[in-house]
């Protein structure tokens, strides 16, 4: 059979079931047998940017390894930046990138280029992906796929490149049969870990659990929920890890850090004992004073990456309790510890959080004019809330928009929260939307977008409409970088430099762009119209274009300022609040 045909049986076997991408020269082999397998689906992208943050979309629903096909050259090098949001975020995809035929390929000559679009795509992609090769012969095809996708999944996981050189996609290859299972491999025991874990959480007395990103996978986010309701501990999400309980969870007090709310930061700041799981503790969490985050705490983290653990030695920050391993094999191996486990008495310390959450101000800004033209943004992310469906898929982009939608969203059992958390790059909402609808075709789904991320991705409007995606793309609109003008008023006396269109950037009139197209468009910009312009856009089945004209001077607070502690959020706290969280007495674990 053809090498293209056995590639696609391959991944269609191994339950990549979708492929996205464009062809092109270099890839049209792939591309006609993708054409040929009726198992196989395929989204034709507009930009090869979208394709690989489609497949990271797909990858971080399904579980399943999420694949692009592009054709060599610029194909190639436009996967780059989603391919840096799997590589980041653990998540497992791959790139197919067509190549010049193998006597067109430069080798040791000393030149740039022989092959047209000849580009070295292993020496761009390999700082970002865990493994690149470049099939040499038509019988190691097998061979390269099993050590591409193992490698993809096992361990920490992340993006892999195969490359492949075009008159190798079209050479004749033994046609594909399933080979047999391989033998599972064996783990080192974690009880001596997860005793001395269950041992320092049982004598804990002002104890938080915090859950990260990790916990997502697909396999292990439902495995997490009945260790957690077991142990009924305090409980913090990073962003990352909104989604792994629902809003109205026992105990659950929402997210900290950087941008993040206050009580959260005072829970991290207070506790004695923190359990870290799928979180690496990144700088939007603890800030930049390292020695200073979490001061008086036993910190224990479970991590597959030992990496991600020894990175704090001679920090400050001690993560006391190591343990290395997946977190799918921690849930199994902490369930018989958590079937006995001695929760400590901590109503002394729930009773002070709780305190802590009336004392301390919502920050939520004051509602503007009707007539002003614009709607507050938290107030927004509050009330759509209302609206989503019992399981929306919500792809959030970056910016402002990120912030006011993580830190005020408020998520129920059966909904997932998706971005690009450690890459954040402007435009991966959109395209991730396609990469989802592909994994899981029967949930209804929202895309929340800026403007100046939907500036990078404006083309996918049209492959939404083309695929008939029913995605409801809410637009933060406030005509700006909305999140850039604040870090200019911090650090450069709010000089500002291609933020807006006064100071140089050109964006869209998206609403007229979306309408063109055949999008159906509400535009709310009345805080009285938000309740009736959102029921209008859950109304209709099919895609909606909701432009929401934001605040241009919304702020995105409270935040933490360079130099201070968790604890110490701009804007400061009114002196009579911040006395009364002086006098809470603590009972501490002493370290
Ligand atoms: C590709 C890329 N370029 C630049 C940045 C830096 N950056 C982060 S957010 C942002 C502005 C985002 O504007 P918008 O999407 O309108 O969000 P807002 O803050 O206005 O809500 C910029 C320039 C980035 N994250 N990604
Ligand atoms: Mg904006």
């Amino acid at each position: 059979m053809k090498l293209s045909d056995f590639i696609i049986e391959y991944l269609v076997a191994s339950g990549s079931t979708h492929v996205f991408g464009m062809s092109g020269g270099a890839a049209v082999h792939l591309f006609d047998s993708i054409s040929r397998s009726p198992a196989m689906g395929l989204t034709c992208v507009a930009h090869e940017q979208s394709a690989s943050m489609a497949a990271d979309a797909f990858s971080r629903l399904s579980g399943k390894v999420g694949v692009c096909v592009v054709t060599s050259g610029p194909g190639a090098t436009n996967l780059l930046t989603g391919v840096c949001c799997s590589y980041y975020d653990s998540v497992p995809t791959l790139l197919l990138t067509g190549q010049v035929a193998t006597y067109r390929l430069r080798g040791d000559r000393p030149v740039r280029q022989v092959g047209f679009q000849e580009t070295d795509v292993l020496a761009i992609f390999s700082s970002v992906t865990k493994h690149a090769s470049q099939l040499k012969a038509p019988g190691s095809i097998r061979q390269m796929l099993d050590d591409a996708l193992s490698v993809a999944l096992e361990g920490r996981p992340g993006p892999v490149v195969l490359d492949i050189p075009d008159d190798l996609e079209r050479a004749e290859v033994e046609p594909f049969a399933k080979s047999a299972r391989t033998a599972p491999t064996r783990h080192p025991s974690l009880t001596g870990k997860l005793d001395a874990l269950f041992e320092l959480l049982e004598r804990a007395k002002q104890p938080v659990m915090i859950l990260g990103g990790g916990l997502t996978t697909p396999d292990v986010i439902t495995d997490a929920r009945p260790l957690l309701s077991k142990l009924a501990l305090p409980i913090l999400q990073t962003w990352a890890g909104l989604d792994v309980v629902p809003d109205d969870w026992p105990l659950r007090y929402g997210t900290f850090g950087v941008y993040a709310s206050r009580l959260g930061n005072m829970i991290v700041q207070n506790a004695d004992v923190i359990l870290c799981l799928g979180t690496r503790l990144s700088q939007n969490l603890t800030g930049g004073l390292l020695d200073k985050f979490a001061p008086n705490a036993h910190i224990a983290m479970v991590d597959v990456d030992r990496g991600e653990m020894d990175k704090f030695d001679g920090t400050g920050l001690d993560i006391s309790t190591r343990i290395e391993t997946r977190l799918d094999r921690f849930l199994l191996a902490a369930e018989p510890f958590a079937e006995g486990f001695n929760r400590p008495d901590i109503k002394f310390w729930i009773e002070k959080i709780e305190r802590w959450q009336r004392i301390l101000p919502d920050d939520c800004p004051s509602a503007p004019a009707d007539d002003a033209g614009y709607v507050d943004a938290v107030h927004f992310v509050r009330e759509l809330s209302a609206h989503l469906s019992k399981d929306e898929l919500i792809l959030a982009d970056t910016g402002g928009t990120l912030t006011w939608t993580c830190n005020n969203i408020r998520l129920q059992s059966g909904q997932r929260l998706l971005s690009a958390w450690n890459f954040t790059p402007m435009g991966y909402a959109l395209p991730a939307s396609l990469g989802a609808h592909a994994a899981q075709p029967n949930r209804p789904l929202t895309c929340i977008i800026g403007d100046g991320g939907l500036q990078l991705c404006l083309g996918e409007l049209a492959t939404i409409l083309r695929c008939g995606v029913p995605l409801k793309i809410i637009l933060f609109n406030n005509h700006c970088h909305g999140i850039q003008k604040q870090t200019l008023d911090t650090w450069l006396d709010g000089n500002y430099v291609g933020v807006d269109s006064a100071s140089g950037l050109g964006l869209s009139p998206f609403a007229e762009v979306a309408k063109a197209m055949g999008y159906r468009v509400v535009t709310i910009s009345r805080m009285s119209a938000i309740v009736a312009g959102l029921a209008e856009v859950y109304s209709h089945a099919g895609p909606v274009f909701c432009n929401v004209e934001v605040n241009p001077d919304q702020k995105l607070w409270p935040y933490l300022k360079f130099g201070h502690t968790l604890e110490h959020q701009y804007p400061v706290l009114e002196p009579r609040t911040a006395a009364a969280l002086l006098q809470e007495p603590s009972h501490m674990l002493v370290k």
